[in-house]
């Protein structure tokens, strides 16, 4: 038998993922950035198995077995196996695969991405697989290509129509921007409505703001984001950050019918950032919000003290909206 575990952080974009142009090979409309998180605070842990042994493929998430004829997983195996290493026994093993997150699953806390992430990983050094794996964990799931590398990570919507060049790449590594802090307000853990891959077909199917935004919008930011990023300017950062997010719930709104993933302790908090960063007359927070009302909010650590304060004076633990809440530096390990 052999055996592999792995961890893959979650990462939250500040360039948001939302509409496909290809929904077999997961192709995006448009190029989005992420934050990849601390390993320790939010990831996914996966074991892969594999043994002469083993009858048939088996997959446990957080404890419960789920289907491995899931078409998603079955694609990014077949690529696995495709380039693994020649000769290498295992790859005609089945495997059992056990993966757990350590927060709450599908809740608009990028779940599948670090999941999808970590199972490809783990396979690939099962198979002794060299070379890019972005492309592969993205047919599991589109952010999770995103989840591969730490640090600031660009996910390149790529031209080809095989997909081949649609990659996430590193451009600014883990000790880039140290000073960088994200706090994870959890509003709420339920399971969202509409998963993201029903919401955004959705949205590619019946929103014009969204066509808007692949063809005028987000190139400009992405180069603009990049260059905050890489220049350490925290007020073009927030603001670029604040603007996405809301122009996402917003193309979510224009879809026909529309949903919403935010809810109004979600809009409390945007309202709340806004008032703070009046305050000072300059952006000293970012909020983001993915496919859920929990917020993701952006600072430098020297302004963590004062924020923590801030949301637990207005969200006491009565009211409890805030339940996962730490300082988490943007970091990655493997
Ligand atoms: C993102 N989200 O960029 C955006 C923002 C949610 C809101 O990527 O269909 O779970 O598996 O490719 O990757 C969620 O989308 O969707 C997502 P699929 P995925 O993080």
């Amino acid at each position: 038998m052999t055996i592999v575990t792995c961890v893959a952080p979650v990462n939250m974009a500040v360039i948001k993922y939302w509409g496909k142009r290809n929904e077999d090979l997961i192709l995006p409309l448009n190029d989005s950035i992420s934050a990849t998180f601390n390993v320790e605070y939010m990831r996914a842990k996966t074991t892969v198995m594999a043994s002469p042994t083993f009858k048939e493929n088996k997959i446990w998430l957080n404890g419960k077995e789920e289907s491995f004829e899931n078409p998603r997983l079955l694609h990014c195996m077949k690529e696995l196996k495709q380039r693994a290493q020649k000769g290498n026994d295992v790859i005609n093993w089945n495997i059992h695969v056990c993966s757990e997150n350590n927060f709450p699953t599908a809740a608009g806390l990028a779940s599948s991405a670090a999941g999808y992430a970590c199972f490809v990983y783990a396979v690939a050094q099962l198979y002794a697989v060299e070379g890019d794996i972005t492309g592969i964990a993205r047919k599991g799931s589109g952010s999770a290509c995103r989840s591969i590398s730490g640090g600031w990570v660009q996910w390149h919507m790529g031209h080809l129509n095989d997909g081949s060049d649609s990659i996430a790449t590193q451009f600014a590594s883990v000790s880039h921007w140290t000073e960088m802090r994200i706090l994870t307000l959890v509003v709420n853990d339920n399971r969202k409505k509409y998963s993201s891959t029903v919401g955004m077909r959705r949205s590619t199917a019946t929103s014009s703001f969204l066509k808007h935004r692949a063809d005028s919008v987000v190139t400009e930011r992405v180069l603009n984001i990049i260059k905050a990023i890489k220049e350490k300017d925290f007020k073009t950062f927030a603001e670029i950050t604040m603007r996405d997010s809301n122009q996402f719930h917003a193309i979510c709104l224009d879809t026909f019918p529309p949903f919403m993933y935010l809810n109004s302790v979600s809009m409390t908090i945007i309202e709340l950032i806004h008032a703070y960063n009046d305050f000072y007359g300059t952006p000293k927070v970012a909020y983001t919000f993915d496919a859920g009302p929990n917020a993701c909010l952006f600072l430098l650590e020297a302004d963590v003290p004062e924020v923590v304060a801030l949301i637990q004076h207005i969200f006491p633990s009565d009211v409890a909206p805030v339940e996962y809440f730490k300082g988490i530096p943007v970091h990655h390990q493997n």
